[in-house]
C-alpha cells in the first residue's frame, strides 16, 4: 500500500515497536511506479512470461529477474532538479537471466514491460557465471541426501549419522574455475550432522563431517565424492579420527540446558511524537535527507537519489548506493579448501537470502517495514515479508559544549535514521545498515554475526595453523570478508573530481625558516586523474581520506575551499591470497581499497555481472587513462574483516561492526546540525565558581 506518513503522527503511537506500512499482499504497485522502483511481483511474473514466450519448450531455471534500471541520462535531470519524471515517459524494463539445462547455457533477456516484448535475448555460453537460483540450494541439498554414493559414504558414520535424516547438506558454489569442471555449473556440498534427538534446531555446524560431494548443478546430480583432509597435513588418505564431533554447540534456549542470565532489565524505545521520517511509496524523507528505497534479489537493499535539503536548496549527493559484492575467501591451503571462496552477492544473492525483520533485529520504535521482492527459480515474484525496515534510533551525543567560564552545558542528542536488511548466507548472518545522521553524515555499517564455518579435525589435531580449534575436533578456518560498496556519487551535480588527501609533516627541516620548530604539518592532495591512478589504498597512519568535489569553481564562501564530501575508510584490509594465485583474477576487485571509475551503464557489480573477471580490473584495464576529473564518476570502496577466529566466536559469534563514513567536507557554511536545539543546564563546573 502506498502510505503517506505525515510528520506528526499524533501522540497515540506511544507503544514500542509501532509498525507502519504494509506492502503485504499487493500484486502490482497500486500507483504508477517511479522508474527506479523495484519490480513488483506481478512485473516479475510478466517478465518471465515474456522471456519464456520468446524461447519456448525450455524448463528455465530463473536466476535473476530484476529491474533494468533506466539509463542514467534519462533520469539525471529529474534528480538534479529534484522532481519526479511524469508517469510513462521512462520505459519500464526488466533483466532476466535463466539457465537452459538442455543446452547447458544461461541466457540474458531484456524485457520491455510497457511494450510487452523482448528487447534483446542473448545466449551467454560457458564463460558466464551466475548465482544459485533462489531455492536451488534446497533442491540440491535434498538431492544429495538421496544419492547412493553419498549414502554409502555416510554409512561410515554408523547408524546415527549414517542416517540421512540426521544429516544436513550445506551447498556452496564450486568456487574455483581452473580444474576438471571448468565451464560447467558446479557446486560443492559439505555435510554436517544434525542430532534430531536433540531437536530439529540442533546447531549442525558443530558436527562437521569429513567429506564433500561435487554436484553438477544443472543436472542436479552428484559427480564425485572427495575426502577432506582432517589431519595436520595435506593427506586425505589418513582417516584416523574421521568421526562426527558430538559436542553440542547449541545456544537455542529450547534445546540447551544452559543457564541464562537473569539480571537483564528491558530497555524500551518510545517515540511519543511519532517518527521524524516520512514515506511516500518508496520515497523516504528524513531531516533534510531524501532518498528512494529499492531492492532486488542480488544486492538486497539499494538506495537511489540521495539528496540533502540545504536551507531550501536540494543538493544532490548520490545517484545510487549499494553493496556490490561480498567476497569471503578462506585461508586453509589444503585442497579442496582452496575452493572456499564465496561471493555472497553474485553467487548467493543478498536479497534471496534475506529474512523477515522484527523488533529484536533493531527495527524498534516506530518502524516502517517494506517487503523485499525477488524472483524464485520458476520466475515468479516472491516477497520476503518485512525484509527491509526503516527506523530511527538515539545515537548518543550529536555535539556538546560546557561553557568554560560559566559552567553552562549544552548537549544536542543525535538521532539517526537506519535503512536496513539482514541476510543469512548459510552460516553467516549479515546486517547491512545504511545510517543517516543530523550532521549530514552517512555511514554504511556492516554487522557480522552467525556461525563461523567449521571443519572436522581428526586424530592428529591442529590443522596446520590455519584456523582456531573452537570446540573439540572442530576447527574454524581463518578467512576474510571483503565488502565492496558502490557509490555512484553526484556531489552537487553530475561532474565530480576525486582526490586523495594525506596528512603529512612539512617537508622543511627543523630550524628552517618555514618550519623552525619542526612541528608543521599540512595536507598533501593528489587529484586522481585517470582510473588507473585512482586505484588506491588506505593509509591509516596518514589519516588518508578521499575528497569528492563538485564544481571546482564553486567555493565554500567561508573557507574558499571547493565544496565536497569525504570518504573515510575505517576498515581497509588486504587480501591474503597471493597475487599470482591462479584463482586471483576473479577477485582482483579487492586489490585496492578505493577505485574510481567513469560512470558507465551496467557497471554495477565489482566482480562483473557474470563474475568472470569482467569487473573493476577489466574496466580499468580497458580504458586506463581516460580523464576522470570533472566528470560523472563512481566510487568503489572495499573494506572488511580478516577473521582470525576466536574461541569466543563459537558456538555463535557475537557481532562485529565495521563500515565507513561518508561526510560533508566544506560543503556547508557551518555545522549543519547546529540548529538541532540542545538541552541546556547550568553547572558549577566552570572556572568562575561562586
Ligand atoms: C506469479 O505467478 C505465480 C505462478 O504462476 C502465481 O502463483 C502468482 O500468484 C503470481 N503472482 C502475481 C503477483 O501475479
Ligand atoms: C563474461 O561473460 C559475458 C557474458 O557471457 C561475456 O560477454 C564476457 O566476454 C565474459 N568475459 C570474460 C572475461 O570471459
Ligand atoms: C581431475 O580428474 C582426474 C581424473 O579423473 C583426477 O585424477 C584428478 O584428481 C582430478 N583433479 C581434481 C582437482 O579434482
Ligand atoms: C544426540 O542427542 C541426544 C540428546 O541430547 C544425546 O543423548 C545423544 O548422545 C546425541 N547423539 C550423538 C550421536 O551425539
Ligand atoms: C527544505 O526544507 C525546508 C525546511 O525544512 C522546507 O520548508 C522546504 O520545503 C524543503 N524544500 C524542499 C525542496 O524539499
Ligand atoms: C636546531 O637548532 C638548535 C639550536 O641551535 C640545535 O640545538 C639543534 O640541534 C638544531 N636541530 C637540528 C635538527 O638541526
Ligand atoms: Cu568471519
Amino acid at each position: 500500500m502506498r502510505l503517506l506518513l505525515i510528520l506528526c503522527v499524533t501522540g497515540i503511537l506511544f507503544i514500542q515497536n509501532v509498525v507502519l506500512g504494509d506492502s503485504g499482499e499487493e500484486e502490482a504497485w497500486d500507483y504508477d511506479p517511479h522508474p527506479l522502483d523495484p519490480l513488483s511481483r506481478s512485473e516479475i511474473n510478466k517478465t518471465s512470461h515474456i522471456f519464456r514466450d520468446h524461447m519456448k519448450k525450455v524448463t528455465w531455471i530463473f536466476i535473476w529477474v530484476m529491474l533494468k534500471e533506466p539509463e542514467k541520462s534519462a533520469m539525471l535531470d529529474y534528480f538534479l532538479e529534484d522532481r519526479d519524471p511524469p508517469p510513462g515517459v521512462i520505459p519500464r524494463k526488466a533483466i532476466a537471466v535463466a539457465w537452459n539445462p538442455a543446452d547447458g547455457s544461461a541466457y540474458e533477456g531484456i524485457v520491455d514491460l510497457d511494450k510487452e516484448k523482448v528487447d534483446s535475448f542473448v545466449k551467454l555460453g560457458t564463460s558466464a557465471d551466475t548465482s544459485f537460483a533462489r531455492d536451488e540450494m534446497t533442491e540440491i541439498s535434498e538431492m544429495v541426501l538421496k544419492d547412493a554414493t553419498v549414502l554409502e559414504r555416510l554409512s561410515k558414520y554408523g547408524d546415527f549419522y549414517g542416517d540421512p535424516k540426521n544429516v544436513i547438506a550445506d551447498v556452496w558454489k564450486y568456487g574455483y574455475k581452473g580444474d576438471n569442471y571448468t565451464g560447467q555449473r558446479m557446486s560443492q556440498v559439505y555435510f554436517y550432522g544434525r542430532n534430531l534427538t536433540t531437536g530439529e534446531n540442533d546447531n549442525f555446524y558443530a558436527h562437521p563431517m569429513g567429506f564433500l560431494a561435487i554436484v553438477d548443478t544443472l543436472k542436479n546430480k552428484v559427480v564425485a565424492i572427495e575426502e577432506l583432509p582432517i589431519q595436520d597435513s595435506f593427506d586425505t588418505g589418513n582417516r584416523d579420527g574421521d568421526k562426527v564431533p558430538d559436542e553440542p554447540g547449541n545456544f537455542d534456549p529450547e534445546i540447551t540446558s544452559r543457564w541464562y542470565r537473569d539480571d537483564i532489565k528491558p530497555i524500551n524505545i518510545e517515540q511519543p511524537g511519532g517518527p521524524s521520517y516520512s514515506i511516500d511509496g518508496n520515497k523516504l524523507e528524513w531531516q533534510n535527507f531524501k532518498m528512494r528505497i529499492g531492492h532486488n534479489g542480488r544486492e538486497g537493499l539499494i538506495l537511489h537519489l540521495i539528496s540533502y535539503n540545504d536551507s531550501n536548496t536540494v543538493r544532490p549527493l548520490i545517484y545510487r548506493a549499494s553493496l556490490s559484492e561480498l567476497f569471503v575467501p578462506y585461508g586453509d591451503p589444503r585442497p579442496p579448501y582452496h575452493r572456499k571462496t564465496a561471493m555472497d552477492v553474485g553467487e548467493y544473492g543478498l536479497g534471496f537470502s534475506a529474512s523477515e525483520l522484527r523488533s529484536p533485529d533493531g527495527c524498534r520504535g516506530t518502524t516502517y517495514f517494506i517487503d523485499l521482492i525477488t524472483n524464485d527459480m520458476a520466475g515468479s515474484g516472491q516477497a520476503i515479508k518485512n525484509g527491509i525496515c526503516v527506523y530511527e534510533e538515539d545515537a548518543g551525543i550529536l555535539w556538546r559544549k560546557m561553557h568554560t567560564i560559566t559552567g553552562r552545558v549544552l548537549t544536542a542528542r543525535s538521532q539517526r535514521l537506519v535503512v536496513t536488511f539482514i541476510t543469512t548466507v548459510s552460516n553467516y548472518d549479515y546486517q547491512i545498515k545504511w545510517e543517516f545522521y543530523q550532521d549530514a553524515s552517512i555511514r554504511l555499517n556492516l554487522v557480522l554475526t552467525g556461525i563461523v564455518s567449521q571443519n572436522l579435525v581428526g586424530a592428529e589435531g591442529n590443522p596446520m595453523g590455519h584456523g582456531t580449534i573452537g570446540m573439540p575436533n572442530v576447527n574454524a578456518q581463518y578467512h576474510q570478508h571483503f565488502f565492496t560498496a558502490r557509490l555512484d556519487v553526484e556531489i552537487d551535480g553530475n561532474k565530480n573530481t576525486v582526490s586523495v588527501v594525506d596528512a603529512v609533516p612539512d617537508v622543511e627541516p627543523s630550524n628552517s625558516t618555514t618550519n623552525p620548530y619542526g612541528n608543521g604539518f599540512t595536507i598533501s592532495e593528489t587529484v586522481l586523474t585517470t582510473p588507473s591512478e585512482a586505484r588506491t589504498k588506505a593509509e591509516p597512519v596518514k589519516a588518508r581520506f578521499w575528497r569528492i568535489i563538485g564544481d571546482p569553481n564553486k567555493k565554500n564562501p567561508i573557507s574558499g575551499d571547493p565544496m565536497g564530501w569525504r570518504l573515510s575508510p575505517d576498515h581497509a584490509i588486504h587480501l591474503m591470497m597471493k597475487a599470482d594465485s591462479v584463482q586471483h583474477s576473479r577477485f582482483s576487485f579487492v586489490d585496492y581499497d578505493v577505485w574510481v571509475t567513469p560512470y558507465k551503464e551496467d557497471q554495477l557489480y565489482a566482480g562483473g555481472f557474470y563474475l568472470n573477471s569482467s569487473g573493476l580490473e577489466k574496466w580499468v584495464d580497458d580504458d586506463p587513462d581516460v580523464d576522470i576529473t570533472d566528470t560523472d564518476v563512481v566510487l568503489w570502496h572495499v573494506f572488511g574483516v580478516t577473521h582470525i577466529v576466536r574461541v569466543e566466536d563459537l558456538p555463535v559469534m557475537p557481532v562485529e561492526n565495521i563500515g565507513f563514513w561518508f561526510k560533508p567536507l566544506n560543503f556547508f557554511t557551518e555545522n549543519p546540525s547546529v540548529n538541532v536545539r540542545p538541552i541546556s543546564r547550568e553547572t558549577n563546573n566552570g572556572r568562575r565558581r561562586s
